[in-house]
C-alpha cells in the first residue's frame, strides 16, 4: 500500500461497552493508534450496550449520535475500537454516509505505512488480502468515490477492490511462497548462528513499551525509537558483548497489542519466530502504564500462541523514570534474576540487566546449572 497521501483525516473515534470491565485507556491507546495512521482524532463517541447490534454494531440512537459528531467536527471517517463483520461495516457506512474503519483495518494500515525491508512488505501485504478476502462480497460502489481519493483510505487502492477472488488468491499463494523461501534462508541463518554458539536474546513486549530505546542503550546501535505505536517491524540483530559472558546476540522485534489482528500474526509468525528460537526473552514492560499488568497478559498470550511460552523469561519493568521506582533486580526462589527495574532512556538500572545477561549466559553453557526443561516446566506452571 501507498504512504498516505498530504493532508491529514479526521475521525470520530467509537468505543462500546459490552460489561467485560473493558480495557483501562483502551480509548486512549485507540487515539494514538490514529494518530500513528495520521489521523487526527476530533471527537470520542461512547456508548454501552449488552451486545452488539448484528446489522450495525452499534444501536440506532448511537449510529445518529456518530452521525452528528462526524457532520459537526467535519470529520472523514468513523474508527470502530472493535472488529466489525463485514455486513456492520457496510450498513454503517450507509447509515452514517463515510467510510467505517475497525481496528483490524487501522492496524493493517499503520503495519503497511511502516513496512520497509522487502519481507515486512511482503507479509503485510499478505496480511491485508487475506483481511481483504473476506469482505470482498460487499457492494463498494456506494463509496467508491470517497475510498478512491486520497488520505488515510486511499491507499486501499482501487485495484484492490475491483480484482476478484481468483486473482487474491493466486497473489496470497504467490507471497506466501515467497515468504516461505525467506523463512527458510533465515533457519540456514539461524542454524548457522547457533553453530557458533551465541547466546541469544529476544526483547519482546507491548508496543510502546521502550524495546528500541532499550536495544540502543545496551549496544549503540541506533533503531528507531519513535513516542508512536508499531516503530519497529523489522528484526534487527546486534552482537553485544558482555564480559564473562562473551558475544551475545540480541534481536529487537516487533510490539504486540491487545486483540493483534490474526491476520498479522499469521503474517509475522516468521519473524517473531526470531523469539521462539531465542535463548532468553527480555519482556519489557511499560512500568508507568496504568494498563502494565493488562499488556502483560497480551503479550504472555501471544508468546503462548507462537510457541514460545517455555523460554526462559526475564521482565524488564522499564521507564521507572517516570514512576518514582528504584533501580535494581528481583530475584526468584533460586535466586535467578527475574526482573529488573530501570530507565532504558536515562540508563539507570541498565547494569543490572547486563548482570542479568551475563548469568543467564553463564547458566546455559555451565554443566552445574539446573537444565533447561526444569525451567521451562517450572514457567509453564506460573503461567
Ligand atoms: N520516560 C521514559 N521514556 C522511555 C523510556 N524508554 C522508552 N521511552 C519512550 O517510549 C517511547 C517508545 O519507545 P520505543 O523504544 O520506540 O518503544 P518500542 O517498544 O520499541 O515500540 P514499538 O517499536 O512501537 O513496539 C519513546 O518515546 C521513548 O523515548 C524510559 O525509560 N523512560
Ligand atoms: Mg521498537
Amino acid at each position: 500500500m501507498a504512504e498516505r497521501a498530504s493532508g491529514t483525516d479526521d475521525a470520530v473515534l467509537v468505543g462500546l461497552d459490552f460489561g467485560g470491565g473493558g480495557y483501562p485507556e483502551s480509548m486512549e491507546e485507540l487515539r494514538l493508534l490514529a494518530a500513528s495512521a495520521g489521523i487526527r482524532t476530533r471527537a470520542l463517541v461512547r456508548g454501552r450496550r449488552d451486545r452488539p447490534d448484528p446489522a450495525h454494531f452499534a444501536g440506532s440512537g448511537k449510529v445518529e449520535e456518530i452521525k452528528r459528531a462526524l457532520e459537526e467536527q467535519g470529520a472523514q471517517l468513523a474508527i470502530f475500537n472493535h472488529d466489525l463483520s463485514p455486513a456492520q461495516e457496510r450498513n454503517l457506512e450507509k447509515a452514517l454516509g463515510s467510510p467505517v474503519v475497525d481496528r483490524t483495518r487501522l492496524i493493517l494500515n499503520i503495519f503497511a505505512q511502516r513496512a520497509k525491508s522487502h519481507e515486512g512488505k511482503l507479509q503485510v501485504e499478505l496480511a491485508q488480502l487475506e483481511h481483504a478476502a473476506t469482505r470482498l462480497v460487499r457492494g463498494w460502489t456506494h463509496l467508491e468515490r470517497q475510498r478512491g481519493g486520497k488520505g488515510f483510505l486511499g491507499g486501499m487502492g482501487e485495484t484492490q477492490l475491483e480484482v476478484d477472488r481468483r486473482l487474491i488468491a493466486n497473489r496470497v499463494k504467490l507471497l506466501k511462497d515467497k515468504l516461505g523461501k525467506l523463512g527458510r534462508r533465515r533457519e540456514v541463518q539461524r542454524r548457522a548462528r547457533e553453530r557458533g554458539r551465541a547466546f541469544t536474546v529476544s526483547l519482546v513486549g507491548y508496543t510502546n513499551a521502550g524495546k528500541s530505546t532499550l536495544f540502543n542503550t545496551l549496544t549503540h546501535a541506533g533503531a528507531l525509537a519513535a513516542d508512536r505505536l508499531f516503530a519497529t517491524l523489522d528484526t534487527t540483530t546486534r552482537r553485544l558483548y558482555l564480559p564473562e559472558a562473551g558475544n551475545v546476540a540480541i534481536s529487537d522485534t516487533v510490539g504486540f497489542i491487545r486483540d493483534l489482528p490474526h491476520a498479522l500474526v499469521a503474517a509475522f509468525r516468521a519473524t517473531l519466530e526470531e523469539a521462539i528460537h531465542a535463548d532468553l526473552l527480555l519482556h519489557v514492560v511499560d512500568a508507568a502504564s496504568d494498563s502494565r499488568e493488562a499488556q502483560i497478559e497480551q503479550v504472555d498470550k501471544v508468546l503462548a500462541e507462537i510457541g514460545a511460552s517455555a523460554i526462559p523469561r526475564v521482565l524488564v519493568w522499564n521507564k521507572i523514570d517516570c514512576n518514582g521506582l528504584q533501580p535494581g533486580v528481583d530475584r526468584d526462589e533460586y535466586d535467578r534474576i527475574r526482573r529488573v527495574r530501570l530507565s532504558a532512556k536515562t540508563g539507570n538500572g541498565v547494569d543490572g540487566l547486563r548482570r542479568a545477561l551475563i548469568e543467564a549466559a553463564a547458566s546455559r553453557t555451565s554443566p552445574a546449572s539446573p537444565p533447561k526443561s526444569t525451567d521451562s516446566q517450572r514457567q509453564a506452571a506460573e503461567a
